[in-house]
């Protein structure tokens, strides 16, 4: 693939409105963009989805930046790669520091793609022009206030909602958006925030018929799972716990997850969350892509991904307005009545607006082959 120089750039953003989970607020966003140079001018792009702080897993953006730089750069220039697919195996040595891993060969996918002149969907074996996509909505004050944001989103056109829950507020939050809404698609993430000693109040939960809980129970977690989703009509869908292929067969094996939600970073890559995605296909299992409030490197990687067939319900990827003032792609991802078009232009679709990733560049290091 000729890869002569790596760029790993630190970037701050702060987003419109601040994203609350059952572990805290989120408003400035840090992350690392890498950028891939081929001898022949071309540039792919991937991005880390790790937070500055370790509460979604035990990654962050400073101990990216040293996997990247230390580990997996070194590793990759030395490599004579002739297909994205190589890139995990190369990778291997290293244990987990999945959204390290994801980033840097996220970048290699979307150079690959560009020398093939196509688009990573189509690379990736992708099979739709368009995709459905959902909004994931975070804790609100109130449930008035959260009962207004469904609102002006369901306006806007998104048509599957996921609002974050946390114990203690689940039967009050539900109970009123069913109320306001009562045919809606909706779901809840509870970000690991309950055990089986929940078990009773998780089961009332099946009355307000959501098409699924994601990660009710500890973030490392198969074997509880199961046990839980035995006891509920609702289904369960993984999240946190689902980091390979091999957790993934586990989980479906035991009973632990009717869908799973697939993220790239935390599967280490777009080869690994195909593997995923193929292997739920030949078992019935649906999946759909998850966010990680991404700028717009990462957001077109998730479309790239969710263009697959088994990706059958719809995922978290929402619009760059979601979330930015001004994202750092050209185009904008824009989702119209629910759907967001896959791009058809060469690699992930979209140009990196190189004067908004300057202005919103913290550190920048770089590497080249010839030293
Ligand atoms: O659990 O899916 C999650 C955001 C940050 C960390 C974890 C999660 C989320 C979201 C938002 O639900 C998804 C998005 O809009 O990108
Ligand atoms: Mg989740």
């Amino acid at each position: 693939m000729d890869i002569r120089e790596i760029i790993v750039r630190r970037m701050k953003m702060k987003m419109k409105q601040p994203f609350t989970t059952s572990f805290g607020t989120m408003q400035d966003k840090h992350f690392l963009l890498i950028e891939i140079k081929d001898g022949s001018g071309r540039s792919g792009w991937g991005e880390s989805v790790a937070f500055d702080a370790p509460w979604y897993s035990e990654e962050t953006v400073e101990t990216n930046w040293h996997m990247i730089r230390d580990f997996l750069v070194p590793i990759l220039l030395d490599a004579d790669l002739s297909h994205p697919d190589e890139v995990s195996g190369l990778f291997s040595p290293i244990r987990k520091n999945n959204m390290a891993k994801a980033a840097v060969e996220g970048a290699v996918w979307d150079l690959y793609a560009k020398q093939q002149g196509m688009p990573l969907a189509k690379a990736l074996g992708g099979t739709r022009q368009q995709i459905e996509v959902g909004i994931s909505i975070g804790i609100q004050q109130s449930v008035e206030e959260l009962t207004e944001v469904v609102r002006h989103h369901l306006q806007e056109g998104y048509k599957r909602i996921k609002v974050k829950i946390k114990p203690g507020k689940e039967i009050e939050i539900l109970s009123a958006l069913r109320q306001s809404f009562p045919d809606i698609a909706l779901m809840a993430d509870a970000n690991s925030a309950y055990t089986l000693a929940d078990t009773a109040l998780l089961q009332r939960l099946d009355e307000f018929n959501l098409m699924m809980i994601e990660q009710p129970l500890a973030s490392d977690d198969i074997i509880d799972h199961a046990i839980l989703q035995k006891e509920l009509k609702t289904p369960i869908c993984l999240d946190e716990s689902i980091h390979s292929l091999e957790d993934a067969r586990k989980a479906v094996e035991l009973g632990s997850t009717k869908i799973i939600n697939i993220k790239i970073g935390r599967v280490g890559g777009l080869t690994e969350a195909r593997k995923i995605h193929d292997y739920c296909m030949e078992k019935g299992i649906p999946v759909w892509c998850g966010g990680m409030l991404e700028a717009g490197i990462g957001r077109a990687h998730n479309i790239a991904l969710t263009s697959l067939p088994n990706f059958i319900l719809p995922g978290d990827t929402a619009a760059s307005s979601r979330y930015w003032e001004k994202d750092i792609i050209q185009p904008e991802v824009v989702m119209e009545d629910g759907y967001i078009n896959v791009p058809e232009d060469p690699g992930i679709g979209y140009e990196p607006d190189i004067a908004s990733i300057d202005r919103f560049m913290t550190d920048r290091w770089s590497f080249s082959k010839e030293g």
